[in-house]
């Protein structure tokens, strides 16, 4: 699942770590910021102030040595000779002692150089690379805007951010990638269990109709739909609001006996708002809580059908409009949530097929494009193949 937009995510990481990692290898010396440069340079002069305090005290002790010499000289020549011996030997002993402070400096400094980068990254340094993550984001079927906003957001977390570490550019690029997608897939998402636990107070079912264009998944996704709530301790109701496709009142029978539910049916061709009052009228007499519409796949430009969806939802008030589209069907997917939002308004989506999906464009645009939530994802063609979309759960794929 979204292999292509994992591939591209990860190896953003990897492209933007070994740029910079390759060019701070390269840093001379003269880049090295200022500040390490003053820490550097104070290091040394600290070095040099403790040297001329042990300097200091040999000195003194060289003069007054050498004003004894002058006074008592060809009295205690002896003594003149102890003193120049021991000149010689502090002299030397203030060589070592300078050497040492020099070295101890010297070592310290290219020790901070090899431990301690300086490089604050610039636009120069991404930019190629996020040109590069733009592109292969739009093949992957990811949204213009989105993909845009994703790498704007990178490029502002990145750029300035001083690198200490090399490990640090990885964990850097990682964070600013995982922060973009998190805002994409950020949309306010709804609770349906609350939801229905709600309806379970009041009386009132939940009312979930489901529209989309044909074959995207709407009759499988109502049966695994089905499955959740009756796994979450409710019972669903589902109504044959497709009246209208050859095969499509036997096709949902059939799940709902699978599934061990009651449908509301009427015969083919009848009035598909109809047959959704019916099944809120029973949800209500039998105290059942969820109440889900199927109905008729149908274009954007088939305006009998549009207008059709329309008079269901004028009737039945669903609580919930779910736009179910396919995910392999990438930026057209996007585009008919779009056109079905401005027609009848979309509440959230269930995104189907996302096993199949190698790409995963749809998955990371579709709710940030229309700005509803996507409420599940359909992986496969068994009841249980449905997960309740969380934004945390596909960042964590994704990076
Ligand atoms: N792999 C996979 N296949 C799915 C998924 N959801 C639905 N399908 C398959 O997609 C095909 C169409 O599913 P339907 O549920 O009939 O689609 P629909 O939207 O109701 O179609 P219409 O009623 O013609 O508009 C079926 O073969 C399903 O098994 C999914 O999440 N993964
Ligand atoms: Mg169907």
């Amino acid at each position: 699942m979204f292999e292509s937009l994992k591939k591209k995510f990860n190896g953003t990481i990897g492209k933007i770590s070994d740029k910079i990692s390759d060019e701070e290898e390269k840093t001379p010396l003269d880049d090295i910021s200022e500040e390490k440069k003053e820490k550097t340079t104070s290091k040394k002069s600290e070095s040099f102030e403790k040297l001329e305090k042990i300097e200091e005290p040999v000195l003194e002790k060289e003069k007054e040595e050498t004003g004894v010499r002058e006074k008592l000289s060809g009295i205690f020549s002896k003594k003149e000779e102890k003193a120049d011996e021991k000149t010689v030997e502090n002299s030397k002993k203030t060589e070592v002692v300078h050497k040492k402070h020099e070295d101890e400096a010297d070592e310290e400094k290219s020790g901070m150089f090899s431990f301690v980068t300086q490089k604050t990254i610039s636009e120069n340094d991404i930019d190629d690379i996020l040109f590069e993550l733009e592109m292969s984001l739009l093949e992957s079927d990811v949204a213009l805007e989105v993909a845009e906003k994703i790498i704007n957001s990178v490029k502002e977390d990145l750029i300035g951010k001083k690198i200490r570490r090399r490990s640090d550019v990885a964990e850097f690029t990682r964070v600013a990638l995982r922060k973009a997608v998190s805002e994409i897939l950020g949309v306010e998402t709804k609770d349906l269990k609350e939801m229905a636990k709600n309806a379970q107070k009041t009386g009132e079912p939940l009312k979930i109709m489901f529209v989309g264009i044909n074959g995207t998944g709407k009759t499988t996704s109502i049966a695994k739909i089905a499955t959740y709530f009756i796994n979450e301790g409710y019972t669903p109701v589902i109504a044959a609001s497709d009246t209208f496709r050859a095969g499509a009142i036997e096709q949902i029978s059939y799940h709902a006996e699978k599934i061990g539910i009651k449908i509301i049916k009427h015969k083919k061709g009848a009035d598909p708002a109809a047959v959704a009052y019916d099944a809120v009228e029973h949800a209500k007499a039998k105290g059942k809580e969820v109440v889900l519409i199927d109905t008729a796949g149908r274009m954007q430009t088939n305006v009998n059908l549009m207008d059709e969806m329309k008079k269901i939802k004028r009737v039945v008030k669903p609580d919930i409009i779910v736009y179910v589209g396919d995910a392999l069907t990438g930026n057209d997917a996007v585009e008919q949530a779009s056109k079905f939002d401005d027609a009848v308004g979309v509440d959230g989506i269930v995104l189907t097929k996302a096993d199949a999906d190698a790409k995963g464009g749809a998955a990371l645009s579709i709710g940030y494009v229309i700005n509803k939530p996507i409420l599940f994802l359909g992986v496969g063609q068994s009841y249980e193949d449905i997960l309740e979309f969380k934004a945390e759960w596909m960042v964590e794929q994704l990076i």
